[in-house]
């Protein structure tokens, strides 16, 4: 065994949450294919959720987006969540797919507009009060298509206003997290661009506001690493969205493009304490699978965070940190690729085993007859609601 007790440990603690839009049908602008199996509704994707987490042991929430799974009792979806072992983790907000947010929502400048996207967050707090979820995620798709078309200022005051009269709103409990995009499906600028901004937003609201990294949302070239680092230090990291993306937001199978940016966001994550309960960092993930079967492409991804997280905690801390104080460049580089580089597959292998689980979720979930069951038996399964 490669691990040290006190690595296992904090593999251990290593619980990622699965967007239920990543279950139902998805695409691009030019074609949503569909899938077998595809879930009908909320309690079929909660279903897909448990069954990633049953075979991986990593994977115990399911955050939820208002309204793709609205439903008229959350507090049987609660159940329904439990009963399979799982909970219901982050709420998103989506005030993108009515034609009255054409020109936004909360930093439009019309206040009726404005009005309408607040009422809409307030609704997600009370469905976060019945499924008991902690975490209000919004991300906005706010922003404008050409120089001159709308005030940035003004947008940005208004978006500030609006936030506060949400925030105010929450429970003792319960917490904003507020998401950046560079661009898309604005392409001259959006209200929440980058994580300065997100983090100017959650400063002027309180201790209850953190901002949501999502690996995706970056332009060519930006190193992730540093803002995660950045936002660790200052303990307003609220959660992760964890995608890969090659080109735009494509959401793809994290880890797929691009394992080292993986890895070196795991090493900042283990390096500030991202791991420890009271950090209150979220890892979760928003992807799609256009191409792919949703259930395994869940199972790959989640198996890549804990892979390349299973390589951070081999970092030779003590020795890193003598190369840097020697200014040994070229050592410490050395110690820190000596972790990426080696193979745990085979340990974690037994790690699941020693849970009871299967050595390989993959084949298992091959071998367990759910895929052939799902298509059976669901006949016409919905659309994410999104085109990647
Ligand atoms: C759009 O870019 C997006 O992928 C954001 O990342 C959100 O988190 C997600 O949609 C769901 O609303
Ligand atoms: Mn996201
Ligand atoms: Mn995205």
């Amino acid at each position: 065994m490669t691990f040290t007790t006190d690595q296992l440990a904090q593999l251990e603690k290593l619980a990622i949450e699965v967007p239920s839009w990543a279950y139902g049908n998805s695409g691009t602008r030019f074609r949503v294919f569909g899938t077998p199996g595809t879930p009908r509704d909320p309690w079929e994707k909660i279903a897909d959720a448990a069954k990633v987490h049953e075979l991986t042991g990593l994977a115990p929430a399911v955050a939820l987006h208002i309204p793709w799974d609205k439903v008229d009792d959350y507090d049987a979806l609660k159940q329904h969540a439990a009963d399979l072992g799982v909970k219901i983790g982050t709420i998103n907000s989506n005030t993108f797919q009515d034609d009255e947010y054409k020109f936004g929502s909360l930093a439009n400048s019309d206040a009726g507009v404005r009005r309408r996207a607040i009422d809409h967050h307030l609704d997600c707090i009370e469905v976060m009060k019945a499924t008991g979820s902690t975490d209000l995620k919004i991300w906005l798709a706010d922003g404008t298509n050409y120089p001159g078309q709308d005030d940035l200022r003004a947008r940005q005051d208004h978006m500030a206003e609006a936030l506060a009269e949400i925030y105010a709103q929450l429970g003792d409990d319960q917490r904003l997290v507020l998401e950046y995009k560079f661009f898309e499906p604005a392409f001259y600028h959006t209200d929440v661009p980058d994580w300065g901004t997100s983090l100017v937003q959650c400063l002027a609201l309180g201790d209850k506001a953190r901002v949501c990294l999502d690996t995706g949302h970056h332009a060519p070239g930006t190193n992730i690493e540093f803002i995660v680092m950045q936002l660790l230090r200052l303990g307003r990291l609220g959660s992760f969205d964890f995608n890969s993306r090659f080109y735009a937001d494509d959401d793809l199978i994290v880890g797929s493009a691009d394992p080292f940016q993986l890895f070196r966001i795991m090493y900042e994550c283990v390096r500030g304490g991202a791991l420890d309960a009271d950090s209150g960092v979220v890892f979760m993930l928003d992807q799609c699978h256009n191409l792919e079967l949703k259930v395994p492409g869940q199972i790959r991804s989640v198996l890549n965070v804990q892979e390349m997280l299973a390589r951070a905690l081999l970092v030779d801390r003590e020795a890193l940190g003598q190369a840097q104080q020697d200014h040994d460049v070229l050592a410490a580089h050395g110690v820190f690729m000596d972790a990426f580089s080696t193979d745990v597959r085979a340990d974690l292998a037994a790690w699941r085993e020693s849970k009871g689980l299967s050595a390989d979720p993959m084949a298992a979930y091959a071998a367990s007859g759910y895929q052939e069951k799902i298509t059976a038996e669901r006949v016409g399964g919905t659309q994410a609601g999104w085109g990647a």
